[in-house]
Parts: C-alpha cells; structure tokens; sequence
C-alpha cells in the first residue's frame, strides 16, 4: 500500500550513501519522486531549502505534493543516508527493511556500525592514497565475523544493514575486477582473489547474496561505476 504522504529523494546515481537508500526506498515499493543533485553545481535551493549541508541524499516526507525545485516549508526535511534508512523502516513497518525482534535489530544497527567506522577510510586508503589493502581486508574480516553461518547481517531476509553495505562493497569488487585504482598495475586482481580466496569464503558468498536481491540490480549500474573508476582523477595512476 502506498504511503499517505509524498517524498522526494534528492540523490546522485553514483553515491553509495543514495544507493542505499535508493534500494530502501525500491525494497518498501514506497512512492517518491527522484530528484538528481549536481553535486558539482548545487543548486541553491537545494542548500537553502532542503539540506544545509549540502550533501545526499535526502528526503522531503509530507507536505502539498510540489516540484522538487520548490520544496515545501510545510515538509520534513531529513538527511544523513542511515538516519533516512531508519526512518524507511519505520515508515514502512510491513517491508522488513528491520525485522522485529529487538536483539535482530541490534544486531543490524551493530553491523552499520562497524561498517561505518572504518569502511570509507579503507576504501580512500587502498583506491585513493596507494596504502597496502590491509585495512580494507581487516573491514571485510570485522564484517564477516558479524555475519551468521548462512544469509544476511540479522538472518535469511536481507534488511538496511545489508543494503548499507552493498553498494561500497559491489564498488569495491568491481574496481577490483578492472584493476582501478592508483595501486600499482595488477594489485587489484590480487587484492580480489585475497577477497575470492578461503579467508573470506563466508564473505565473498555474502557479497554474491547481496547483488542477487531484486532490490540491489533495481539500483546498481556497473557500467557507471567502471567508467568512473577509469576518468575520475581520484582512481587514477601516477
Ligand atoms: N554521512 C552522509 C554522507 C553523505 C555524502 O557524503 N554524500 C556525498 C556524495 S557521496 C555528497 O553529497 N557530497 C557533496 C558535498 O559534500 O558537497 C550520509 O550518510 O548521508
């Protein structure tokens, strides 16, 4: 059943933040309409009137349904992708975007954490800076052991915790894949047959869970990624 009142997503297909929301948002069948930011140039009503911070995503819930270019004063306004998972999940109670039981709950906002406190530094530290793969493997390892035997981060549903996560690690594999990324030529395919190997068995098959969900291939575009990771100046060889 669709929600009683409008969103808007304001969003940039190549943002793992916005992908994670973008998967909530598809997962719960909510209505919404999308709205691409230039993150290169913002528009001002996008600072004045939607996020002060300027980032994505975000959402506008409630309020007369407007253009997204003129946002109500009427609408709540909400940001920070994880605190906007929260908030899908608790609007769409029946979607299992977080189950019920509160120790499964736990279990997922644990999972976000861990995933938050080191995961982006990793990923900047090996693709970007030319540091050795080594904190981007001792993430993957603090994840895997969070993950039961079989399934997703809280059991055999998949939940936010999981859709927080795919999107950076599917970046990550596909990058892997081609080799991008400013470490020396050949250090990718090494890093993902250390990824592919026995160490990380358990998490390499939960990465292949995660991209078979509906929900995952609804939203992500490897096509995209590659070409970002052959011309944006960040992945790119000395
Ligand atoms: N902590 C934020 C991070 C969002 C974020 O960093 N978004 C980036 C795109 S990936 C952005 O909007 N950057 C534009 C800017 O900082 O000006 C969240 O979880 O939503």
């Amino acid at each position: 059943m669709a929600q009683a009142k409008q969103i808007t997503f304001y969003t940039h297909a190549l943002s793992p933040y916005c992908q994670s929301v973008h998967i909530a948002l598809e997962e719960a069948k909510a209505e919404y309409t999308s709205y691409h930011v230039d993150l290169k140039d913002k528009p001002a009503f996008f600072v004045n009137e939607v996020n002060p911070v300027g980032k994505v995503p975000a959402l506008t819930y409630g309020g007369p349904k407007v253009s997204p270019e003129q946002p109500s004063p009427e609408s709540a306004k909400l940001r920070e992708s994880r605190v906007i998972l929260e908030f899908l999940a608790d609007l769409f109670p029946d979607s299992g975007l977080l189950p019920q039981d509160p120790v499964l709950r736990a279990k997922a906002r644990l999972f976000i954490a861990v995933f938050d406190a080191q995961a982006f530094d990793a990923f900047k530290a090996y693709f970007w800076m030319n540091e050795p793969a080594t904190k981007l493997l001792d993430v993957f390892d603090a994840l895997q052991k969070l993950l039961p035997a079989t399934g997703f981060a809280t059991g055999e549903k998949w939940s936010i915790a999981d859709m927080t996560v795919a999107p950076l690690l599917s970046t990550v594999v596909t990058l892997l894949e081609n080799d991008l990324g400013v470490y020396p030529v050949g250090d990718g395919r090494n890093t993902l047959e250390v990824l592919r190997g026995e160490r990380f068995a358990r998490f390499s098959t939960y990465i292949d869970d995660l991209q078979a969900q509906p929900g995952f291939k609804a939203v992500w575009n490897k096509d995209a990624q590659i070409t970002t990771g052959k011309t944006n100046a960040r992945f790119q060889r000395k």
